[in-house]
């Protein structure tokens, strides 16, 4: 499934098809329940000479409408569930990732990148210009993403990544890049007059030329 964003990210099957499953369960039941809606509206409409029923609702019916999308929704959790918790309850090893600080504020994003002794926050660590964030393939990465001022949502369609940036809170996402290549980060929260502004270049590349980027940064 190709969609507008390519895939490239271990996670965008998965997440692609719960999508897609989620739209087709969710347009069905608005084409049956508007349908319906429309149906009644018309058979039901004022006429001459025809009086309204008093009614006291119908039990069957309600505990219907109420059990079927119950468990639909149900199902649609069910379903979903091991994708979520790949995708936001387990993050992997750090000492097989690659972990990024992510900062952002209005309005921009500024990524800092372990130095020559591997580790975050130590006196090597390494700042990206602003905006400017490369990753390499293949390799699961780590970002530990924080807001200086309000609400900003790190998104990285390509990677099927999305995560608040919350005051106050350090929050680990992850995800593992598989087809190099130039993508778009995005804010997702409306920040303020500039929130536009926040867009972001993610660069995928090759362990060699990702340890190039970071080499020629450092000096
Ligand atoms: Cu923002």
């Amino acid at each position: 499934m190709g969609g507008i964003h390519p895939e490239a990210s271990t996670f965008a099957g998965p997440i692609d098809q719960m999508f897609m499953v989620v739209l087709i369960v969710t347009s069905v039941a608005f084409v049956l329940v508007e349908g319906t809606l429309l149906y009644f509206l018309i058979r039901y409409r004022q006429r001459q000479g025809q009086k309204a029923a008093y009614i006291h609702g119908n039990r069957r019916v309600e505990a219907a409408w109420t059990i079927i999308p119950g468990m639909m929704l149900f199902g649609l959790a069910v379903f979903q569930y091991n994708t979520w918790v790949r995708a936001k309850l387990f993050l992997p090893a750090e000492s097989d990732a690659l972990v990024v600080g992510v900062s952002s504020n209005q309005f921009e994003w500024e990524a800092t990148y372990p130095g020559a002794d591997g580790a975050l926050d130590t006196a090597d660590d390494v700042k990206a210009p602003i905006n400017i964030l490369h990753f390499p393939v293949n390799r699961p990465v780590i970002i530990r993403l924080e807001s200086e001022d309000v609400l900003h949502s790190f998104w990285i369609p390509a990677l099927r990544v999305k995560q608040d940036a919350i005051p106050g809170r350090e929050i680990e996402l992850w995800f593992e890049a598989t087809l190099p290549g130039e993508y778009e980060l995005a804010c997702a929260e409306l920040c303020g007059l500039g929130h536009y502004r926040m867009r972001g270049r993610v660069t995928i590349e090759s362990e060699s030329e990702f340890a190039a980027w970071l080499a020629e940064l450092a000096e």
